[in-house]
This record gives C-alpha cells, sequence and structure tokens, in this order.
C-alpha cells in the first residue's frame, strides 16, 4: 500500500530530492513551501510521471498558517506515514559577537520552532494510529560548532535534542524517530547563507565534490524502507573529502 509522506521544504536541495526519490518509491507526496510558483512546478512535473502529490504553502514560522494548511489536507490524505522535517535554513557565517540578530531569529524560528509546530500538528496523528516515521534533518552543524556556524549550529543541536527526545517519547508505540545530519550539500542554502552572493556560496563547492539532495533523499528513502523492526536512529553523511564540519580537503583527488 502506498505512504503518505509530508515533506517541508521540497521546492529546492535536499527537500526536493527527497520528494524525487520517495515518487520514484510509489509513495504519495504532500509537498510544502512557501514559493508557491516553484511548489506548483515540481507538482506538475511529479504528477506527469505518475505520482499523486499535494502542495501545501505555508511558511512554517508561522504556527496558525501550519495548522491551518494541515487542517485543509483532505481525509483520505491525512493518515500521514512519513513526515520530513526539513525545512529550515543558514544566514550568516559572522562571529557570535557580530551576527545579525535578525537572521538568528530567523533561524531559531524555522529551524527549530518550525520542526517543532510540524511534529506537534502531525505526530499525535501517528500515535494514535501507532504507525509513522518521523525524519528530521540535523546537520554535521549539529555535532560540533565550526567558525562563524554559531547559531546555526545551535539550531542543529537543538535538532538532534529533539530527534532524541522525540524518540524516547514514542518508544512505547511502533514509530520510528531518524536524525539524518549532512555535510556540505550543493543546494540553494549558501546563496540563503550568504543573502544571495552566488560568488561566494560557490567558493564552499570548489575543489570539491559535495553531495546533492538525491543523495540525502537516497538515505531518507533507506531508513524509511527499513523493516518495521529496524529503527535508522541516526545517521551522518558527508562527501568523502570531507571529516567533519570544520575539516574540508579541497582538490584531494
Ligand atoms: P535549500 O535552500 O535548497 O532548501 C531549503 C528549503 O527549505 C526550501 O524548499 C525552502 O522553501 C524551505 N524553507 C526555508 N524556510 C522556510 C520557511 N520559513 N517555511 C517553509 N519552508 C521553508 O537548502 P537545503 O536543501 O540545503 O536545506 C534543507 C535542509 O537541509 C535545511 O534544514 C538545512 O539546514 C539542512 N542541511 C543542509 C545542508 C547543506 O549543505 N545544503 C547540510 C546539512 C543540513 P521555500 O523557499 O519555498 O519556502
Ligand atoms: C549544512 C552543512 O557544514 O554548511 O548544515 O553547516 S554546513
Amino acid at each position: 500500500m502506498k505512504r503518505t509522506v509530508l515533506i517541508t521544504g521540497a521546492t529546492s536541495g535536499i527537500g526536493l530530492g527527497c520528494a524525487k526519490k520517495f515518487a520514484a518509491n510509489g509513495d504519495r507526496l504532500i509537498l510544502t513551501g512557501r514559493n508557491e510558483r516553484r511548489l506548483t512546478e515540481i507538482c506538475e512535473e511529479l504528477k506527469s510521471q505518475g505520482c499523486e502529490v499535494l502542495p501545501l504553502v505555508f511558511d512554517v514560522r508561522d504556527r496558525k498558517a501550519a495548522a491551518a494548511a494541515v487542517e485543509s489536507i483532505p481525509e483520505e490524505w491525512q493518515s500521514i506515514d512519513v513526515l520530513i522535517n526539513n525545512a529550515g535554513l543558514a544566514l550568516g557565517l559572522e562571529p557570535e559577537y557580530e551576527g545579525d540578530m535578525d537572521d538568528w531569529e530567523t533561524m531559531i524560528d524555522t529551524n527549530i520552532k518550525g520542526l517543532l509546530t510540524m511534529t506537534r500538528l502531525i505526530v499525535p496523528g501517528m500515535v494514535a494510529r501507532d504507525k509513522g516515521h518521523i525524519i528530521n534533518i540535523g546537520s554535521v552543524a549539529g555535532d560540533a560548532a565550526y567558525a562563524g556556524g554559531n547559531v546555526y549550529c545551535a539550531t542543529k543541536s537543538a535538532v538532534k535534542a529533539l530527534t532524541d527526545g522525540l524518540r524516547i517519547d514514542v518508544a512505547n508505540t511502533a514509530l520510528r524517530v531518524t536524525n539524518l545530519k549532512p555535510g556540505l550539500v550543493e543546494t540553494n542554502f549558501s546563496n540563503v547563507r550568504f543573502h544571495g552572493d552566488t560568488g561566494r556560496a560557490k567558493t564552499l563547492y570548489t575543489g570539491i565534490k559535495p553531495l546533492t539532495g538525491d543523495d540525502i533523499g537516497d538515505v531518507a528513502l533507506y531508513a524509511a524502507n527499513a523493516p518495521a523492526h529496524v529503527q535508522i536512529a541516526e545517521v551522518l553523511i558527508l562527501a568523502t573529502h570531507q571529516a567533519n564540519g570544520s575539516v574540508i580537503v579541497r582538490n584531494g583527488k
């Protein structure tokens, strides 16, 4: 039977990679994002490949809009089997004592509070059905801080704590909870981080073959397709020439 998979932030990068992989697996998708035009294009493309898709346009920082969007899901789509909490971003790479407070607020509101809002809205149904899988997109940045990462790293450490906490809270159910922690993935992430400075964003990926959104989609699908008794709790996924959040060897072989 087809699963219903809700992916937040599916208009780009890792969320889009997950959407493509779950669609190819025969699942049906609820895809979210703020960019309505892009979301519509992606849904049309997936539909043309035979995937059933439901788009929901809202900002995960807006609790009321998120609740209204979830409320609007037609009854036959409401039994969500997999929730991929992916929507998120980094803003800035300044030292902590020089960071932009508005950027901090946006990261905290999106990466932590947005993820919590979606968890609070979707997981009670999973618990009631005793069925479901929550896949949170954390980061290598949550393992240890790197230079200029400060607040972004803190939000991804929070994702780890919230994922571990949820796993404890549902250990008496059949639900599974996974933290996927990618390293360098070439997406729109660095353009967003550097406020549209594409030249600076590109330098992040020079001299190394980075991961792609599809690579992370593969791992998410693996975790979701594991037998029911197997819980992939946490996976760190790095490019071959990246060792951790701080060590990246450029122009390795
Ligand atoms: P992208 O910028 O390519 O994609 C980010 C996605 O998040 C977009 O679909 C965007 O959609 C959505 N999004 C951002 N803010 C909001 C919001 N307030 N409400 C709803 N949706 C939002 O970046 P990535 O794909 O790289 O990032 C996805 C996740 O992966 C993030 O959580 C990021 O922290 C994490 N990650 C990224 C890594 C990387 O190297 N790229 C490595 C490790 C983790 P829209 O603009 O339509 O709202
Ligand atoms: C994104 C990876 O190393 O740019 O979470 O923080 S990193």
